[in-house]
């Protein structure tokens, strides 16, 4: 997979792929990263990105010529998803992650200042939130966005941490887990656990599946019932 990062701030960015699996990632080329400061795509005499909004108001508004400049700058850009962060955007999730991390070729607009350009939005495709807060720019939403995609391309992650029994799989958060040692301060490990007995081990791991989402995340199991039926 091809990630392109437009981004006024890459420092912010560019750490998060010296480490962890966004490091394995890059590092057996699972992915290809490119971080692009779309300043330098700014044709004026200060690289100006922003300006003040038409019709007055504060606080600036991102330019257009910018950003379009800079995506069309970006080798089969017509073939590529674009993805503008926005809080105003349709709100992520993990099935949302699982569809984007079938994308051969991503490109991910971090905005900054009081807004964008309405006329942006015209060359993307789809415009994601990553929750009911605001945060002061794109970044840290457009590395959510990454990590959790990134994560599910095959190979990514070892068999071990296979993404099949990841919280919110089938809508259900996950089991309790436990690693020695097996008493601590009068606290035990579930006796099922150390039995050996694998199906009952399954079954008890989906029935606290079951009690913790039920008890969590009331929505999620409503979800969860639903797609029982089916
Ligand atoms: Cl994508 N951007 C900003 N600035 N704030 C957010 C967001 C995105 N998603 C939730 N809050």
């Amino acid at each position: 997979m091809r990630i392109d990062i437009l981004t006024l701030f890459p420092d912010m960015i560019k750490p998060m792929f010296e480490h962890s699996m966004l490091w394995r990632a890059t590092h057996y080329d699972f992915l290809d990263v490119n971080i692009m400061d779309f300043r330098e795509f700014s044709e004026d005499k200060r690289n100006s990105v922003d300006d003040t909004p038409y019709g007055g108001g504060a606080g600036m508004v991102l330019r257009i010529e910018p950003v379009i400049n800079a995506i069309r700058s970006i080798e089969n850009h017509e073939n590529a998803l674009k993805i503008l962060m926005t809080p105003q955007g349709i709100p992520y999730h993990q099935e949302r992650a699982r569809t984007l991390s079938k994308n051969k070729h991503i490109i991910i607009l971090c905005g900054h200042y009081e807004g964008y350009d309405e006329r942006i939005r015209d060359y993307f495709d789809v415009e994601i939130s990553i929750g009911d807060y605001v945060l002061t720019g794109g970044e840290i939403a457009a590395m959510v966005v990454v990590d959790s995609i990134v994560r599910l391309i095959p190979g990514v992650l070892s068999n071990e941490d296979s993404p099949k029994d990841d919280s919110f799989t089938n809508n259900l958060l996950e089991y309790p887990q436990y690693t020695r040692p097996r008493l601590f301060e009068g606290k035990s490990v579930p006796e099922i656990l150390l039995s050996g007995h694998h199906e009952n081990i399954r079954k008890w791991r989906l029935e606290e599946s079951e009690k913790r989402t039920r008890q969590r995340r009331p929505d999620l199991y409503e979800k969860y019932l639903k797609n029982q039926e089916k």
